[in-house]
């Protein structure tokens, strides 16, 4: 646990995955200086991007356009996301409705907001992966460690080869307890629920629940710290591998966390299909659907193939995606987390609406996509603290026929200058 190469493949690896509550909306919310009881919805043009969790009470989601949104809701509150305007290479916010034929969307407002919730997580945590504009996964192993050693100070005593087992968890030292949702083992409940029950004594059985258990304070205290120092909801998942704190943080939303300990994977996984797992969407979740039928859950795909190669049979021999499908459904799919974003390429676009004749009228818009690209060679370069420039360019035109005309060029030795 105390090795961040190490950790994840542990059986007592802890990650923690926390997504932020109606992003974008809850980024106007807060910029607007209006409450979460305001029904704030962030508009694209006329169609909504997000929804915040008041307007969803409304029965409001991201499918409605801003008018039906602002019948189902007369008091609405849409804003609209930041524009480009023709010509000028920077973005604002602006106080009219702004037009597809002279505006171009900005998110760069979402991507700094965003870029400060990961910056909180970098200074807790040695570990962060940043899935998303939104989302973050952290490995919590070395945090978990030492709070452990804090907790039991004398539980490394004896210890002395690899081999050596911790002693079995006598008791539970005062003031720590699970934060969140807990999903019931097999045996916690007989009831229905996913959740298990409240007699807390036997939730802690082994050290695998109890790193768990001191995972999901973590989890909370950086959620919290998100909250106090930027005023941002979120929801949180804690389990041993990504796969499962990415389900967890989903399973109950906003402003909550899911903790799943080892054991309650199978009783968990009851709730999903296999394509709800990241990865398990588009065409290889289409391709195993086909393959192995329609309907089939994760509970019967586990119990009808007993290894890896079984399910490999079952899915034209293809071994790598069997064993990975073998060891998701268990809870058992181990990734590392990947710290620094690769970035292969950047691109500024825009969807005209309505054909373009003049080469005065394209011009500007080339401004407009090179003020877009610079802000974020920018930040490229203050995040990381390096000159990252590019080396080749490419301007591309997508025709209401369908066809693409693409020029590229190679620069030579790109300028350090960002005004250059
Ligand atoms: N987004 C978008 N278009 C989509 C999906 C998402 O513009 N089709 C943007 C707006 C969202 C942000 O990405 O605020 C994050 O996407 P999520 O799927 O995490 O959705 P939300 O954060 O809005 O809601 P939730 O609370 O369900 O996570
Ligand atoms: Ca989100």
């Amino acid at each position: 646990l105390n090795d961040s190469r190490k950790a994840y493949q542990s059986p007592l690896a802890v990650i923690c995955h926390i997504d932020l509550n109606a992003f974008f909306a809850q980024c106007e919310q807060l910029r607007l200086g209006l409450s979460e009881q305001d029904p704030v919805v962030c508009v694209q043009w006329n169609t909504l991007i997000a929804v915040s969790y008041a307007a969803r009470d409304y029965g409001i989601t991201r499918m409605d356009r801003l008018e039906q949104a602002k019948q189902k809701c007369p008091n609405l509150i849409p804003a609209h996301t930041a524009v480009f305007k023709k010509g000028e290479p920077f973005w604002k916010y602006v106080d009219h409705m702004p037009s597809p034929a002279t505006h171009k969307v900005s998110l760069d407002p979402y991507r700094r907001e965003g870029k400060k919730v990961l910056n909180i997580f970098r200074s807790e945590c040695d570990l962060v992966e940043k899935a998303s504009v939104d989302e973050s996964f952290m490995d919590l192993g070395r945090l978990v460690f030492r709070r452990i050693l804090t907790l039991f100070p004398n539980i490394l005593e004896g210890m002395t080869s690899k081999s050596d087992t911790l002693k079995p968890i006598d008791h539970l030292p005062q003031g720590i307890d699970f934060k969140g949702y807990i999903i019931a083992k097999k045996d916690d409940a007989e009831n229905e629920s996913a959740l298990a029950d409240e007699d807390r004594s036997f939730l802690v059985e082994d050290w695998d629940d109890l790193v768990i258990l001191v995972g999901s304070m973590i989890c909370y205290e950086l959620r919290k710290k998100v909250e106090e120092q930027l005023g941002y909801k979120t929801s949180g998942g804690v389990g041993k591998v990504k796969t499962i704190a990415k389900l967890a943080s989903g399973f109950k939303k906003p402003d909550q966390q899911t903790i799943v300990r080892n054991d309650s994977v199978p009783g968990f996984l009851k709730y999903f299909r296999l394509t709800d797992f990241w990865s398990m969407g588009g065409k290889t979740g289409s391709y195993v659907k086909e393959t192995l039928g329609e309907d089939i859950s994760i509970s019967s795909i586990r119990d009808q193939y007993s290894s890896p190669t079984e399910l490999a049979q079952a899915l034209d021999k293809n071994y790598d995606l069997a064993s990975k499908i073998f060891l998701m459904i268990r809870g058992e799919y181990a990734l590392p987390l990947e710290e620094r974003e690769l970035l292969k390429s950047m691109a500024a676009n825009k969807n005209f609406r309505q054909s373009i004749y003049k080469k005065a009228d394209l011009i500007p818009w080339i401004n407009v996509f090179i003020g877009e690209l610079i802000v974020r060679i920018q930040d490229l370069d203050d995040e990381y603290n390096t000159i990252s420039r590019p080396t080749k360019m490419t301007l591309s035109v997508l025709g209401s026929s369908g066809t693409r005309h693409s020029k590229q060029c190679t620069l030579n030795r790109p300028p350090k200058d960002y005004e250059l």
